[in-house]
């Protein structure tokens, strides 16, 4: 199938393009490389060192003998999004072109606005960019599972059987989402679901745990690594912990620890996205998918983290910091997943295999995490409306922060990055 991957420089972009290659899919892909410098404004760097675009794509020659045709744009330049489209008429689009830490939208109002400007224009833009040019092509959009929140009841694959005064319908399972990143995915959602219903489009919106590792069955040498983070905005619970662990630094489940989400590894998250494709809806369908393997609490996680790490002679300490984010810490969670099972989806590996192999990898590039140890503990708190003086605070020499405070605009090429340790 002709798959086109927008946001294809990302975590989760990257090992998907390698995962279709491999699978004989004829795949392109979009990026604009804001997350490369939305990291270093916040001072950070990838774990793993990211290649240029061009680099990645002659690593793809070489070790998967593909190619991966790239196209370099903004999702909020309309011409741009649908020159791509019309020129690859593809198959299937998957979506992954947003902003996607709940953090960095908490920032300040510029970083809420920014968020949510950017993901639902994007949105829009590839549902007329598609009505356009591909109209029959399926949109694969990756929504979150903390569009839900955290209700006491389970939670439906987007939609639920209500009934109120003696009427029953079918409808959108009520969204309680935690931040303006999550919100702003749940306004892509509205979006996409109208446009299915006016536009005779076919979308499968997925609503993806947080997910987790550093490497898929694709990823055979150093330069074909995807990115890592690990900073208190750009990186997530378990892959934080595995950091903090190999730093020396605290695991910091936040508050009680009690707050339990949907996770997925990285390798099972690319199947599943691969099932999507190769499995699309009707004309005009809008369907939903749960997608994560088991739910955890962070206390569980982190009790894991500690044990695989004592196997690396790594003896880490568990505090919580108090919660920096606005969320319930102690909470019922069950959210139903049985969609991607019935299309044939297995989990790989366990979560304990998966994290024996985080630890090598990032054992490996321990020096790179050494320079940026600063940026791992928690500042950005939600309940603060600015947050912008704690970041330029840490910024690091090179990128210091202007007389005006503001945090220097990043360049256009990536900064080199260090050779392995
Ligand atoms: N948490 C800790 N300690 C940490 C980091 C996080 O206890 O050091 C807690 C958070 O408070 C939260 C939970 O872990 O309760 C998950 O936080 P996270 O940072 O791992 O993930 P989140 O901010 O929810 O966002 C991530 C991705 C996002 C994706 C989402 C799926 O960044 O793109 O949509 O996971 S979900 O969480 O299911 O909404």
């Amino acid at each position: 199938m002709k798959v086109l991957i927008t946001g294809v420089d990302g975590y989760s972009g990257w090992p998907l393009a390698l995962h279709l290659l491999a699978r004989g899919h004829d795949v392109a892909g979009l990026d604009n490389f804001v997350t490369r410098k939305r990291v270093r404004e916040v001072g950070s760097h990838s774990a793993t060192p990211v290649l240029p675009f061009p680099k990645r794509q002659a690593a793809i020659e070489k070790h998967l003998g593909k190619t991966l045709r790239f196209y370099k744009g903004d999702m909020t330049d309309y011409d741009f999004v649908k020159f791509v489209v019309e020129r690859e008429a593809p198959d299937s689009v998957v979506h992954l072109a947003e902003q996607r830490s709940a953090p960095y939208s908490m920032i300040d109002v510029h970083h809420a606005v920014a968020t949510q400007v950017e993901n639902v224009t994007g949105t829009l833009h590839l549902i007329y960019a598609l009505r356009e040019a591909a109209p029959r092509a399926h949109l694969v959009k990756m929504g979150t599972m903390g569009e839900y929140g955290t209700p006491n009841m389970e939670i439906p694959e987007g939609f639920f059987e209500a009934e109120f005064r003696g009427r029953k319908d079918r409808l959108p399972f009520p969204r309680q989402a935690g931040s303006w990143y999550h919100w702003s995915k749940v306004f892509d959602s509205g979006d996409v679901m109208f446009a299915c219903k006016i536009f005779g489009l076919k979308a499968t919106d997925v609503m993806q745990g947080v997910i987790y590792g550093t490497r898929t069955p694709e990823i055979t040498d150093p330069a074909l690594l995807t990115r890592f983070d690990f900073d208190e905005t750009w990186g997530t619970a378990l892959n934080r912990f595995v950091v903090e662990a190999v730093l020396g630094l605290p695991i910091t489940p936040y508050g009680h620890g009690g707050q339990t989400r949907g996770f997925i590894a990285l390798e099972d998250s690319m199947q599943s996205l691969r099932l999507a494709v190769e499995h699309p809806p009707a004309a005009g369908e809008y369907r939903v998918w749960n997608q994560f393997d088991a739910a955890y609490s962070v206390n569980e996680l982190a009790e894991l983290t500690k044990k695989v790490a004592e196997e690396f002679d790594l003896h880490p300490t568990i505090e919580h910091p108090p919660d920096p984010r606005v969320e319930a810490e102690q909470h019922y969670y069950q959210p139903i997943h049985d969609n991607l099972l019935a299309l044939g989806y297995q989990r790989t590996r366990t979560l304990e295999d998966n994290l024996r192999e985080i630890f090598r990898d990032l054992i490996r590039y321990r020096r790179r995490l050494e320079a940026r140890r600063h940026v791992v503990m928690p500042t950005v708190n939600w309940r603060d409306a600015d947050n912008r003086g704690k970041l330029v605070e840490r910024i690091p020499v090179a990128h210091p922060p202007t007389s005006s405070g503001e945090v220097p605009p990043p360049s256009e090429t990536p900064a080199p990055e260090r050779p392995e340790v």
